[in-house]
């Protein structure tokens, strides 16, 4: 009956360790086999001792501070700053002035978001789905395509447009989509996008997704004749849809797409190219200071075991907030994730029990007093936090009159604290129920603490309200902290398995149902899709945040969505290698 909970103690040798180690004084120390040449037993307060340790065996870095320094860009400064500015200018005209109809004004709005240039015009494009949102009654009389794009488009911006304006696209009984749109590549390609912006109960959204979704794989595997193009764009978006997808890389990806488009603007086209270039070239610098602070930091150098990830860990920042100005944001964010990455490898492979105890409670204390009784290579790991945090805290201080430093320490000891019970579970090899999994696991998937870190890095100025909510893991990072937890879980999983790390959402379900890898994986796969629903609620009904805030906790779910997709791109550092080529280091080739 326990099958799956047996062959992963039988994958995993080193399972036990921690289990099997001697105690003495209370510490998980055994004698070092160096220590064998002494005759008589020192006392155990001065003696060599050294404790079975396991290891992660992560890859090295692909990206030193050499080459990070190296790096040059035709795009920094200046030099383009002029033509940006000109086309600018130009783009604005195309979208308020060359285009009169509304719904033309929608499609250009869509491609603006597609190609990554929406942010420079957000007033201008908020106004337009103003007007387009108070003309709601007659989306039911447009064509598939403008009534989806309308919807997305609309419900992506915070307005509660109906699922009821697909009624017209369906029998009497709106509950199937009319066979008629079954060819409509446009239509259903625009349908399955909209389909994601559903929320939990929106029967018309799901039977839209299943029309859509059946009908575009049926194209592609019908039409012989089809647009390559167009092939690809459905095969692209049936991976994982426009609404998961991190932006940028997104953005990346539709520049090509759009350049080969029969009715492309070349002035979009060339204004797209070069901003991206230009924000390449930001983050290029970006990532230059922080090369040189981690280097500093000697953080990598003295936690060899731990994972080595400043490129990787600047790929998630630029997924949460891409644009320039959340350069301060992105800068706190990479320390912060670091320092995640290290400690969370210190919970799941390197510490001891004890030191783990130890660490939390010197976290729980917020006292740099706590240091001497750390081990050494704790020592580094607690001060660097300590003044990461207190960094934050002095800017925040420094700028509102507000000290967050509280909230900041009290969100560690809970990532610590859930990381111990995580260790705990591991070292008794006990497999809990998905539910009890969970209810630590969104708290240790760290999102309550890296959203809560967000707030404060981007939002000025602090509202008491938004504060008051954000301790009490409102919905809204619940929901986004869920999605998060799975698919680290499914991407991130397998290689936890064999490396002895505590069961995860997979495992936990294999043991709770007594079913296959496979059924759990597409269990925790529907999950994703039904928590997805969540959000896109909250992200529309909520009024306590910011629209920033908001965006970038659904880019915090993109951004897993995307590291994870092909398997452990943070762990593995050749799985991202790709993304932080064409993301940070190569530029498009321009006139
Ligand atoms: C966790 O990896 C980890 F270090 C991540 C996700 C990078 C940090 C990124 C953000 C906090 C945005 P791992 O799969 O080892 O995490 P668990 O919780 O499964 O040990
Ligand atoms: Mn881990
Ligand atoms: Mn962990
Ligand atoms: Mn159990
Ligand atoms: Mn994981």
């Amino acid at each position: 009956s326990d099958r799956k909970f047996r062959s992963r103690s039988v994958q995993k040798p080193n399972n036990s360790v921690r289990c099997g180690l001697i105690q003495t004084n209370n510490q998980n120390f055994r004698f070092d086999n160096r220590s064998g040449a002494n005759h008589s037993v020192p006392a155990v307060s001065q003696t060599v001792l050294s404790p079975i340790r396991r290891t992660g065996n992560y890859k090295p870095t692909l990206w030193d501070d050499d080459f990070l320094q190296s790096i040059t860009s035709d795009y920094a400064g200046k030099t383009y700053s002029q033509r940006a500015e000109y086309l600018k200018e130009e783009v604005k005209i195309i979208l308020l002035e060359k285009t009169n109809d509304i719904l033309d004004q929608i499609e250009i709005i869509n491609i603006l978001e597609r190609l990554g240039i929406s942010y420079h015009f957000t007033e201008h494009i908020d106004k337009i789905l103003e007007d387009l949102f108070n003309m709601v009654d007659e989306m039911k009389f447009m064509d598939l395509n403008a009534t989806s794009l309308s919807f997305r488009l609309l419900r992506q911006h915070g307005f509660l447009v109906p699922q009821e304006v697909f009624v017209g696209f369906m029998d009497e009984k709106a509950d199937k989509f009319k066979n008629s749109f079954q060819n409509d590549v446009k239509g259903l390609l625009s349908l399955y996008e909209a389909s994601y912006l559903s929320m939990e109960g929106e029967t018309i959204m799901d039977a839209a997704r299943d029309f859509a979704i059946h009908n575009l794989k049926e194209i592609v595997k019908k039409q012989e004749n089809l647009d390559k193009i167009l092939a690809s764009e459905i095969n692209h978006t049936l991976e994982l849809p426009l609404h998961w997808r991190m932006l940028r890389l997104e953005a990346r990806w539709f520049i090509d797409v759009y350049e080969t488009m029969h009715d492309m603007n070349p002035i979009l086209l060339e204004f797209a190219k070069l901003d991206f270039n230009m924000v390449q070239a930001m983050y290029q610098e970006e990532l230059k200071q922080l090369s040189r602070w981690y280097t500093n930091t000697k953080l990598a150098e003295k936690m060899s075991f731990a994972r080595d990830r400043l490129v990787e860990s600047f790929l998630w920042t630029i997924g949460i907030t891409f644009e320039p100005r959340f350069r301060y944001c992105r800068i706190m964010s990479v320390k912060l994730i670091i320092l995640i990455t290290i400690i969370d490898d210190i919970y799941d492979v390197y510490g001891t029990l004890d030191e783990l105890e130890l660490f939390t409670h010197a976290v729980d204390r917020w006292d740099i007093n706590a240091l001497k009784q750390l081990p050494d290579y704790m020592k580094i790991c607690f001060f660097a936090l300590f003044n990461s945090m207190n960094e934050l805290a002095y800017d925040v201080l420094k700028d509102q009159d507000f000290n967050c430093i509280s909230y900041l320490k009290t969100m560690w000891a809970e990532i610590c604290k859930s990381y111990l019970l995580e260790a705990k579970w591991c070292s008794r090899g006990h497999t809990p129920s998905l539910n009890e999994f969970l209810e630590n696991a969104i708290v240790s998937i760290t999102g309550p603490l890296v959203l809560g870190h967000i707030y404060f890095c981007i939002t000025n100025p602090i509202k008491e309200k938004a504060l008051e909510d954000l301790v009490q893991l409102p919905t809204l990072i619940r929901w986004t902290s869920l999605i998060a937890r799975l698919t680290d879980d499914l991407g991130t999983s397998p290689d936890e398995m064999m490396k002895g790390d505590v069961a995860k959402s997979v495992q936990c379900y294999m043991h709770e149902k007594d079913c296959s890898e496979e059924d759990a994986r597409k269990y925790v796969n529907y999950l994703v899709g039904e928590t997805w629903k969540k959000v896109n609620k909250e992200s529309v009904m909520n009024r306590v945040y910011t629209k920033d805030f908001t965006r970038a906790t659904l880019n915090y779910v993109r951004i897993h969505q995307c590291m994870y997709q092909h398997g452990d791109g943070h762990g593995v550092p050749r799985e991202s290698k790709d993304r932080i080529m064409s993301l940070i280091m190569k530029p498009f080739p321009l006139p």
